[in-house]
């Protein structure tokens, strides 16, 4: 390809919108522009690497067995109505009319049309096990789209759905879909860890995984064991319940009121009371489902808010305001303490452990101290309601310790069950004869958001450094002058044979002034570089791999053998 062809408008300086490393890189390099918030133009080199990601992906779900689709992005609103999803989701999801005036969503995810499809064609164990998936667009009208194709508000997304008689089959067709993704992500040169993660919104009854690109910039916080392979997303990580009781230095006496004039803060009541954060209870007033509930964990430590929906299996949670908080204790925020409460209390285990502590009185302005759990806690429901803690016990081995990581989401897959299959009613029979609601699974990767995880990890300061597989282009030919007919010769033969070779060549013949062209070659990170300057009257080029900083001389037979190893 020639460039002075090419539209890949590059960009001298850093766009100031663009926070995230990926997202610089993308504008300046030209593969991608903005439309409007959170929607992207791909130009062509960011559509070529688009292209092998996607054909990565595809060639790994092939063969795993499963059989690509492609389904339409408007779903009647009907299919999300039989599903009960229509009303779980706000904004995010994008409604919109016909003419005829009827209503459709532009699918964010395709649960529900998947199954409608399979309802209509499958009625026998004969056909099963069966995986359809699809490469397609996804609409979610995210609040605050950011950080580029990271999360975006039209993407692109690999979504499988797999179609077992049991669960012994999705035990089966979920692991192969594991093993496919841990291949699709390694040939794409990404650092990635499978963890534990939480169903979330969409159910399911049995286990799911999330694939994490490890980078600074991700949304997620993911627990690593040191020892073992135990790793979670924070949202579901567990840790060891140590039994040991933490000591304080106050001795056990009877409760005392203590007057903390507008001291709530854990941090304010550590300085006040001269005791680290652990000597107190923090008291949390939630709603759920509509009913005021007290957790308390102890005071160095966070409410975990998806393990609390998940044990109280509710719809709705928020922490209540100050006038619900006000109410129902009788003490603003800051001063809800767990002893008097007309309310389920729920402690974590942790607090429970703890020989004594520091409570809120449900008192403006007070708080009590030598509050005992297994005195004043005896009718609390105790579990674990909080986020694990750096250096906190592995919950899978005796000795390690978890630690922390940012990641990015690059797949999520799902044991989904019959939620789906009974709502809209896809039944098979099986080998007796017998009706059954087929056994599903859902497999998702952001394949748009997989190219922004992808240069998080693969750049330095002069710009992109391209894994192999996904690179646009395999080889940048750079003649230092265009007009020097010498070199343009040379430089257009070396691409010929390089061209024949199978090779993907990109030559710069733009009349630009030399440091211009390494620059940019710098920046769109071909990963092999060949520059034909003053020695090409000699048949001599320098060949230099984007990842290396010394170039090699090399006549043209070995160049071209170098650049085809
Ligand atoms: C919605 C909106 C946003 C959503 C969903 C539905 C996330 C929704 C979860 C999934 C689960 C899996 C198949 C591929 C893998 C992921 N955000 N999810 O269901 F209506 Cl607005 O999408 N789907």
């Amino acid at each position: 390809m020639r460039q002075s062809q090419l539209l890949m408008p590059t960009l001298r300086e850093v766009p100031s919108e663009a926070e995230a490393a990926s997202h610089q890189l993308m504008l300046r390099a030209g593969l991608i522009r903005q439309l409007a918030a959170g929607i992207y133009t791909y130009l062509p080199l960011g559509r070529r690497v688009l292209r092998k990601l996607e054909q990565i992906v595809r060639e790994e779900m092939d063969h795993a067995g499963a059989q690509e689709v492609l389904m339409p992005a408007l779903q009647p609103a009907e299919l999300w109505q039989q599903s009960g999803r229509y009303e779980d989701y706000g904004p995010e999801l994008v409604r919109l009319r016909d003419r005829h005036d009827r209503e459709f969503t532009l699918g964010p995810t395709h649960e529900e049309v998947i199954t409608a499809l399979v309802r209509g064609e499958v009625s026998s164990y004969r056909q099963l096990p069966l995986t359809l998936y699809q490469i397609q667009t996804k609409f979610r009208d995210e609040k605050r789209p950011r950080y580029g194709l990271l999360r975006g508000r039209e993407f692109l997304m690999k979504d499988a759905y797999s179609f077992d008689e049991d669960w012994e089959g999705l035990h089966r067709s979920y692991t192969s879909m594991y093993e496919a993704y841990n291949r699709i992500f390694t040939r794409c040169g990404l650092y990635f860890r499978p963890v534990e993660a939480d169903a979330g919104s969409i159910g399911g009854e049995g286990g799911t995984h999330e694939f994490m690109a490890l980078a600074d910039i991700g949304e997620d916080t993911i627990a690593v064991c040191t020892d073992c392979s135990y790793a979670a997303n924070l949202e579901k990580a567990e840790y060891r319940i140590d039994k040991r009781v933490d000591v304080i230095s106050i001795q056990q006496q009877e409760l005392k009121r203590h007057h903390t004039p507008d001291i709530k803060k854990i941090d304010q009541l550590s300085e006040w009371f001269g005791l680290g954060s652990n000597a107190f209870m923090k008291t949390l007033i939630y709603v759920a489902d509509g009913k005021p509930v007290a957790v308390i964990v102890r005071g160095d430590h966070e409410v975990n808010e998806i393990k609390l929906k998940n044990v109280l299996a509710a719809k709705a949670l928020e922490l209540a305001d100050q006038e619900t908080t006000e109410c129902v204790t009788g003490a603003p925020l800051g001063f809800a303490g767990p002893i008097g409460l007309s309310m389920p209390i729920l402690a974590d285990y942790a607090l429970l452990a703890m020989k004594e502590g520091i409570a809120g009185a449900n008192e403006q302005d007070y708080h009590v101290a030598h509050v005992i759990p297994s005195v004043h806690l005896g009718n609390a429901q105790a579990g674990d309601y909080r986020n694990a803690v750096e250096g906190d016990g592995c919950p899978r081995c005796e000795q390690g310790r978890l630690t922390f990581h940012r990641g990015i989401e690059v797949g999520h897959v799902f044991k989904l069950g019959t939620k789906y299959s009974e709502a809209l009613n896809a039944k098979f029979l099986n080998a007796s004869g017998v009706e059954q609601p087929l056994i599903m699974g859902c497999y998702g990767i952001g394949v748009s958001r997989l190219l922004s995880a992808v240069l998080e990890q693969h750049s330095d300061s002069n710009g992109i450094i391209w894994p192999k597989s996904i690179a646009p282009y395999h080889v940048h030919i750079v003649p230092v002058s265009s007009k020097d007919q010498v070199q343009m010769d040379l430089a257009l033969q070396l691409a010929a044979s390089l061209g024949e070779a199978g090779l993907e060549v990109l030559l710069d013949d733009r009349d630009e002034r030399p440091g211009v062209k390494f620059k940019d070659s710098d920046l769109i990170g071909i990963p092999l570089r060949i520059v034909v300057g003053k020695h090409a009257a000699e048949g001599i080029v320098e060949v230099k791999p984007r990842n290396e900083l010394e170039s090699l001389k090399l006549n043209l037979e070995e160049a071209i053998a170098f650049a085809k190893k």
